[in-house]
């Protein structure tokens, strides 16, 4: 009886409400949300940010998932998903993304490769949203040697994934260049060429939405960062940059973008350092804004509710 009390008090301490309002998580310190919209809920992934106070740079070594039917609730779930998953890496779980496809979920992570020099990009797969997952290759699918446009390590960061209506998955990722491959009807390969994308300031942190008959490839601007967009009518562009979406968050040297249509609203969810006690640009907290169109398809400047 003892055990089950205790079981049933771990499962529920796993499970229970985060709050509302921003920043919406609060249980931890969170950074690059990436949000699935699945069935009826919204399932929310961000790397934990770990690095205590007197830390002045990343520590994440595991990545987050919450769940919420309403964008003001959030459940906190056992953590899905940590570097030690992938035994061909060695640290940093950076920006990361979750798409579902044919009832499977694919997350596409950056992290930093254990023999090949700087940061790569993996893949895990579930049968459920919250999990578990498990490394779906067993190596890398994206590795610094295979992409040499720039001269720095971290090139091959914030993977982005998004799937047309006629089926076919882009991924788009990068630093300083922002590039993008199509990838196999099974998820887990890349099919055809690497393509640069041409895009003013890219920084990092490409996330692809669709709205009506409009691309949108929205991303990290400059440094410190703000979030910029453009626009086109194919998901591999040519786009037409149509400036900021947002400005620097508050307390941040990064921001992170996620956009989501969910029961008719649409939603901006970013991270900054202002929000909890003791944020900063490596104890991030994630926030969630109302996002607005105009009718000619461009997005309004996102008015921060947390400054
Ligand atoms: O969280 C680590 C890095 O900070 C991400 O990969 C970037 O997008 C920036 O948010």
């Amino acid at each position: 009886f003892l055990l089950l009390l205790i079981i049933g008090f771990l499962s529920q301490a796993q499970t229970r409400a985060v709050q509302m309002g921003n920043p919406v998580i609060t249980d931890k310190y969170t950074g690059d949300p990436a949000a699935l919209v699945y069935k009826d809920s919204v399932y929310l992934y961000a790397g934990h940010d770990e690095a205590p106070n007197d830390f002045n740079f990343y520590k994440m070594d595991e990545w987050l998932v919450y769940s919420s039917a309403d964008m003001k609730t959030w459940k906190s779930h056992k953590v899905p998903l940590k570097v030690t998953d992938f035994k061909w890496a060695k640290g940093d779980a950076w920006a990361a993304q979750v798409t579902e496809k044919n009832g499977k979920f694919y997350w596409y992570v950056c992290t930093t490769h254990a023999t090949i020099p700087g940061k790569a990009i993996g893949i895990a797969v579930s049968d459920s949203p919250l999990g578990p997952f498990k490394d779906a290759l067993g190596k890398a699918l994206i590795t610094n040697d295979m992409t040499k446009q720039v001269d720095i390590d971290w090139d091959d960061i914030d993977p982005t994934v998004f799937t047309d209506a006629d089926g076919q998955t882009y991924l788009y990722w990068g630093n300083r260049v922002c590039k993008y491959v199509r990838l196999k009807k099974n998820m887990t390969e890349i099919d055809g060429d690497i393509h640069v994308v041409d895009v003013p300031n890219f920084t990092e942190a490409p996330w692809l939405h669709k709205k009506k008959d409009w691309y949108y490839l929205s991303y990290a601007y400059e440094f410190p960062e703000k979030i910029a967009y453009a626009m086109s009518k194919s998901p591999t562009g040519p786009w037409e940059f149509k400036g900021i979406l947002n400005e620097l968050a508050g307390n941040c040297n990064t921001n992170h973008q996620s956009i989501i249509e969910f029961k008719g609203k649409d939603y901006f969810i970013y991270h900054n350092g202002a929000t909890q006690p003791h944020g900063g640009s490596f104890r991030r907290s994630v926030c969630i804004d109302k996002l607005e169109y105009n009718t000619d398809g461009t997005m309004k400047r996102v008015i921060m509710t947390t400054e």
